[in-house]
């Protein structure tokens, strides 16, 4: 059976050009609930951490910098199916690949700088949410 949550982090580039109520506002409209929100900025060492599985690639000395740039929202979501739609929501990874009218190509300035995180796996999404979020954070 598909998961119920998903985990997802609006990156420093939205979060920086104010863009962090209208990803919210799209997240909201396709019918996600927010169940778990905050604020964060990481660390390089929590960077490096949460992106662990990308240790060794070309982008990853980059991508943690970035990361760690500046605060990012991060929040656990439910919906029926939540990785899949959400993965739907946000578009591709790189944006000039993502369909119209997805969160990544309305906001992303470039691949690193695509604006969102969204969890791949069910074992990953629940990776993820530990990462940040206690029990008593999830409502
Ligand atoms: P995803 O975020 O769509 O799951 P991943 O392959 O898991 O994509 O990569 C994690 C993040 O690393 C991407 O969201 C993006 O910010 C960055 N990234 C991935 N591939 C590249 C690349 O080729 N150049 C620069 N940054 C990249
Ligand atoms: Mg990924």
């Amino acid at each position: 059976m598909n998961g119920a949550i998903t985990f997802s982090i609006i990156k420093p580039n939205a979060v920086r050009t104010g863009k962090a109520g209208p990803i919210l506002a799209m997240i909201n409209e396709a019918g996600f609930e927010v169940i778990a929100m905050k604020m964060v900025r990481m660390t390089l060492e929590q960077a490096e951490s949460f992106y662990e599985v990308h240790k060794g690639k070309s982008f990853f000395d980059s991508l943690v910098e970035f990361m760690s740039s500046g605060p990012v929202f991060v929040m656990i979501l439910r919906h029926e199916n939540a990785v899949e739609e959400f993965r739907k929501l946000i578009g591709a990874t790189d944006p000039a690949k993502a369909e119209p009218g997805t969160i990544r190509k309305l906001f992303a300035i470039s691949v690193q700088m695509n604006a969102v995180h969204g969890s791949d796996s069910d074992e990953n999404a629940q990776r993820e949410s530990d990462f940040f979020f206690t029990t008593s954070e999830r409502y």
